[in-house]
């Protein structure tokens, strides 16, 4: 390659991340240094975080909001710190506005469970769009078969983008809830969410956002968007696993009904009645996940730390050199061509099923996602049976880039 496509000058020192990520040294398949691109299943998890989940068992663990003892008092501190990180992170008005879940899917079906059965009833409808996840598709057609109320989908072009007019259309009296995704896994796409949202709006609905491919790639300020409910992941934004955020707008979670009983969300109870807690509890039944959110609210200070916009323009970076020479292969076609996108690259390699792409990449070290990514009706939409997906992240090189490209080239030499 040219020298200048080589530089990349986005104003993160890659050299430096890679050093925080343990993982990203450690040899797979023989001896082959590694090449993660499965980024947007899950991301890696940086020392900082690591560490601080390690400090979290050695030195603090205890129950919270229960115990007057130190540890408990230590426990629940740290804990609620988390949540106001978290809520500075996406800039929400109060701490009684951020939930947390198990992720991003229980962000979505505590919505469609609470407000959904409270607020939705035969005859009304809910929007979506052709490119969710079935994480954002599943609990809407659960409400609907329960409540004999409509699920509408807004089309995409043949680049993977919401066609807004058609998206408008679909828009009336009758709509309880839009729910659509910041970007999309599985084609890279990101929505026009703030323009959604208004037309939403607009139509007397409410919105909810699922955030998990937006958080770790792009700016998000709730109260900018106005969104009425912004959901995501920790393990997707170099956090752990089994944790999640609901961000909800006070004034809606207030009127909501509890999901989950027990533990947490109780005030008091007696066997002719009991009460719930106030916001953010009512929603948080049984001993959360403590150091989940201990160890979310450190991967948010390490973003934030890095900032997220130079961590958007280095994904950028790679985003576009990558496209550039995947495109050089021949045969190769890209799935997914929207003029916004996040670092996500969906492909179809002529002659070669996506599953012989995973496993002949794998075998030179090189991980990507290959199948229909959770999103089945997007793949029928495109007219393909699964894709192979390599998703990028801040610690990604232009380098890891040539080898996938060098990769499926020895995947084109074993099967053609
Ligand atoms: N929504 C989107 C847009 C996602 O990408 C995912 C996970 C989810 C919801 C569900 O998140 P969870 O943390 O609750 O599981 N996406 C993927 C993926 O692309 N590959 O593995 C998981």
């Amino acid at each position: 390659m040219t020298a200048v496509l080589q530089q990349t000058n986005t104003g993160l020192d890659v050299d430096r991340i890679r050093r925080d990520f343990p993982i990203l040294t450690q040899p797979v398949r023989g001896g082959r240094p590694l090449v993660y691109l499965d980024n947007a299943a899950t991301t890696q998890k940086p020392r900082q975080v690591i560490d601080r989940i390690v400090r979290y068992y050695t030195e603090e663990n205890a129950n919270v909001h229960r115990g007057v003892h130190y540890l408990s008092e230590t426990a629940t501190d740290s804990y609620e710190k988390s949540r106001t990180t978290v809520k500075r992170f996406i800039n929400a008005r109060d701490e009684k506005e951020i939930v947390f879940t198990r992720g991003t899917t229980e962000g979505i079906n505590l919505v469609a469970q609470t407000w959904g059965r409270r607020n939705v009833g035969a005859g009304d409808e809910i929007v979506i769009t052709a490119i969710e996840h079935h994480s954002n598709i599943v609990p809407w057609q659960m409400l609907c078969e329960e409540k004999g109320s409509r699920l509408l989908i807004a089309p995409v072009n043949d680049s993977g983008e919401v066609i807004l007019d058609e998206f408008e259309k679909l828009l009336s009296p009758r709509t309880k809830i839009v729910s659509f995704g910041h970007a999309s896994n599985a084609l890279g796409t990101i929505n026009p969410i703030g323009k959604m949202i208004g037309l939403a709006h607009a139509a007397g609905a409410i919105t909810l956002i699922d955030g998990a491919q937006g958080v770790p790639h792009l700016h998000v300020d709730v109260r900018d968007l106005d969104c009425d409910f912004y959901t995501f992941s920790a393990h997707k934004v170099y956090g752990p696993t089994g944790t999640g955020v609901l961000y909800g707008k006070e004034s809606i979670l207030d009127a909501m009904p509890p999901w989950q009983g027990g533990g947490d969300m109780i005030l008091s109870v007696s066997f002719e009645k009991t009460t719930y807690n106030a916001l953010p509890y009512k929603f948080e039944a049984g001993t959360p996940n403590i150091e989940g959110v201990i160890g979310l609210a450190a991967a948010l200070d390490y973003v934030s730390a890095i900032g997220i916009d130079t961590i958007a323009a280095h994904e950028q970076d790679l985003l576009h050199y990558a496209t550039k020479r995947l495109l050089e292969i021949d045969g190769l076609r890209i799935i997914g061509t929207a003029a916004e996108k996040a670092s996500v690259i969906s492909f179809v390699l002529e002659g070669v099923h996506p599953h012989d792409i995973g496993t002949i990449l794998d075998e030179q070290g090189i991980a990507v996602r290959t199948g229909h990514h959770c999103a089945q009706p997007l793949m029928l939409r495109f007219n393909v049976p699964a894709t192979g997906r390599a998703s990028f992240a801040m610690y990604n090189t232009r380098d890891e880039a040539d080898e996938l490209v060098a990769g499926l080239h020895k995947v084109i030499e074993v099967f053609r």
